[in-house]
């Protein structure tokens, strides 16, 4: 009998650690198999059950997965953030759709295999959203799901791709097949804003002039901020995006009436981030020099999400607003942290 576990991928990212230590301290959890290009951080791998260095594009790789494992659910973290990704759009587009689209297809042959569906839980971004100007940005109320998704980065075109990817194949595979078979993946995304953790910095990502900052400011260095002070997007301290996470894998299927939902916590311009940092930090030193390119990109994405959607069907609420997430979490988290390195 293959075990039955959880899957992975991109774990060794700011959410897979976070999602990690949140699957250790729960009860009743199937083991947890990590697949990472990168491996996973030695202090992590006592937390997780087996430890795969690999591509998520190397095909045999998942055919061995697919024979070892009878995967229940499977969080695909795995993928090019922003930045990254505009420097090299066709290795953003391998990693972030093929790789998306050979997960799905794994899951959906799992499914078959064990007459069960299998979750799938997708980190989506604000970056599906495009802003057509500033003007627009500051008027418009609080983004639906389907408003304004018109993104200008090829990593907002993949998450966007991959959510309608991710509905294809719960709602639309094999269509046309004459005995239709009951479908076999059951996606569930959310569309983080900007996340900000004490623990890692993000790589390669636009929101990060905000864990940045923070970082920069506990270890005492000076810090540039790469866009404007006025400039706003939504955010989220790293233990609620856990939460999202973890509550969606685990809320009933009846009750989800759509399969990509917003999650948000709070929204805050780089100005009112350093404020937050300098309170903490008095000496922190942080100016700006806006690069336009990044810049760009930040003022497409909104001010603000609405995630009434995410409230109703499966609870979400936030448990850290801007005071408590930079005062009760980011602050005291990352002195400890800078203190005992
Ligand atoms: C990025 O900046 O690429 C990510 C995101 C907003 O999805 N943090």
């Amino acid at each position: 009998m293959r075990p039955k576990v959880i899957l992975i991928t991109g774990a060794n990212g700011e959410v897979g650690h976070g999602l990690i230590q949140r699957l250790h301290a729960m009860k009743d959890q199937p083991p947890v198999v990590v697949l990472d290009i990168r491996g996973l951080d030695e202090h992590m791998q006592p937390l997780v059950d087996t430890t795969i260095v690999g591509d998520i594009l190397d095909e045999n790789l998942l055919d061995t997965l697919m024979s070892e494992y009878e995967i229940d659910m499977i969080f695909h973290l795995a993928a090019l953030l922003s930045t990254h990704s505009e420097f090299r759009p066709t290795s953003a587009h391998r990693v972030n759709v093929q790789g998306t689209i050979n997960l799905l297809q794994l899951a959906e042959e799992q499914a078959r295999w064990r007459g069960k569906a299998v979750k799938f839980i997708f980190p989506s971004s604000i970056a599906v959203y495009g802003m057509p100007d500033l003007d627009t940005k500051a008027q418009v109320p609080p983004l639906t799901e389907n408003e304004y998704t018109m993104p200008t980065t090829i990593y907002g075109c993949n998450k966007l791709y991959c959510e309608h990817l991710g509905r294809y194949y719960t709602r639309h595979y094999r269509q046309l097949a004459t005995t239709p078979e009951p479908f076999g993946v059951d996606f569930r995304c959310v569309r983080f804003p900007g996340l900000i953790s004490a623990l890692t910095l993000p790589t390669g990502g636009t929101s990060d002039y905000a864990p940045e900052m923070l970082h920069a400011a506990a270890k005492g260095e000076p810090y540039q901020s790469f866009v404007r002070p006025d400039s706003v997007i939504p955010f989220m301290a790293m233990p609620d995006a856990i939460k999202a996470l973890l509550t969606l894998a685990h809320a009933p299927r009846e009750q989800l009436t759509q399969l990509v939902y917003n999650v948000t916590s709070f929204s805050l311009t780089a100005e009112e981030i350093a404020g937050m940092v300098q309170q903490a930090f008095p000496n922190a030193q942080i100016d700006y020099a806006p690069t336009p390119g990044r810049q760009n990109i930040v003022d497409t994405w909104p001010r603000e999400i609405d995630d009434s959607a995410a409230r109703r069907d499966w609870g979400w609420l936030p448990e850290y607003d801007a005071e408590r997430a930079f005062f009760r979490y980011l602050i005291p988290t990352i002195q400890q942290r800078y203190r005992s390195t």
